[in-house]
């Protein structure tokens, strides 16, 4: 039987941190390596241009993450890998959802209500519209299987919903795709655990470019708590329970296993500890990501851009002779 069809991406907007990796790349190499899929892995430029920024940064932005992907061990070979605006059939069936979603169902998306925050009148009808585009996204590519976070979930259901409406309307075109969440801890903020680890605070994240010094020097700064024990307690212990998280997630130790080895250690003991798990997990990514030109960055995406477009083009040629456009 033929393997279920698997699909996600990730937009590139600024860098990655362990919490992206820990979340999707690194799943994502877990995911193709299985076996089990076939995988399309993209970077999500149409989507990143929703949120502030320069064309600078963006391209900056776009060729960091075709290297990260490569450094992560996401392989053209065993995955097609592709950018989105590479192919225009992408945008042409976001044109085409988009007469089929009522404004309703947009304007319900927690997303949108939490990116446009006060001022929705302001927000683009680009971030309005998001989830009509990862509709098409997934729905080109006939993916029944989407790795995704739980945010994502609410986007997902529409993206069935404007499955089984073109499907009653027109023909059966289109899979509806199910959602595939693993286990993905929640990273904390170095120096404020009470909050998400985020690039928008620098000195609590770390990023899978830190060097290892900077790796050391956030982590002997995050914030620990009172007492000096090491155990997991995220309510009275939010620093130490997230670097239990850290380096669980990591080292493949339980967090019991943890508790238990730093029993008798200091909080100053266990913090360098876990800096030294982050700089081994890192390293060999970094080593890699050196080693990944730019330009053979370009020419698997490039691989990946054909294979993919061919398949998009099929189905939108499908789409538009359902609707009567050709
Ligand atoms: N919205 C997603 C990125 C994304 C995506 C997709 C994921 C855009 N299109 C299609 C899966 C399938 C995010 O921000 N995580």
């Amino acid at each position: 039987m033929a393997k279920p069809i698997l699909i996600s991406g990730i937009q590139p907007s600024g860098k990655l941190h362990l919490g992206n990796y820990l979340g999707a790349l690194k799943h994502f190499v877990e995911l193709q390596n299985s076996g089990k899929y076939r995988c399309f892995f993209f970077i999500a430029d149409l989507h990143s241009l929703t949120e502030p920024y320069t064309p600078k940064e963006k391209v900056a932005q776009i060729t960091d993450l075709m290297r990260s992907f490569l450094a992560a061990g996401l392989s053209p070979i065993k995955s097609v890998l592709f950018m989105q605006s590479a192919i225009p059939a992408h945008s042409e069936l976001a044109w085409i959802l988009n007469t089929l979603t009522p404004m309703g169902e947009l304007r319900r998306m927690t997303q949108f209500k939490e990116k446009s925050g006060v001022s929705a009148e302001s927000a683009s009808v680009g971030l309005f519209d998001y989830p009509v585009l990862m509709a098409a996204d997934v729905l080109l590519y006939d993916a029944g299987v989407v790795p995704v976070g739980d945010d994502q979930d609410q986007h997902l259901e529409l993206t069935r919903t404007l499955a089984r409406k073109f499907n009653a309307r027109f023909g059966k075109t289109f899979v509806e795709p199910k959602s595939l969440h693993t286990a993905v801890p929640r990273l904390m903020s170095l120096d404020d655990p009470t909050k998400k680890m985020s690039k928008s605070r620098p000195a609590g994240c770390l990023f899978l470019d830190d060097s290892p010094a900077e790796i050391r020097t956030k982590l002997g700064r995050a914030t620990t708590d009172s007492g000096k024990e090491v155990k997991y307690d995220e309510k009275h212990k939010p620093g130490i329970s997230n670097l239990l998280l850290i380096h669980s997630s990591l080292s493949g130790a339980s967090v019991s296993a943890l508790e238990k080895r730093y029993a008798r250690k200091g909080y100053a003991d266990f913090k360098r500890n876990v800096a030294e798990v982050v700089v081994k997990a890192l390293t060999p990514y970094q080593a890699k990501k050196k080693k990944v030109s730019l330009s053979s960055a370009k020419s698997a995406f490039t691989k990946g851009d054909k294979a993919a477009g061919a398949i998009a083009e099929k189905k939108t040629v499908e789409v538009k002779k359902k609707v009567g456009l050709l």
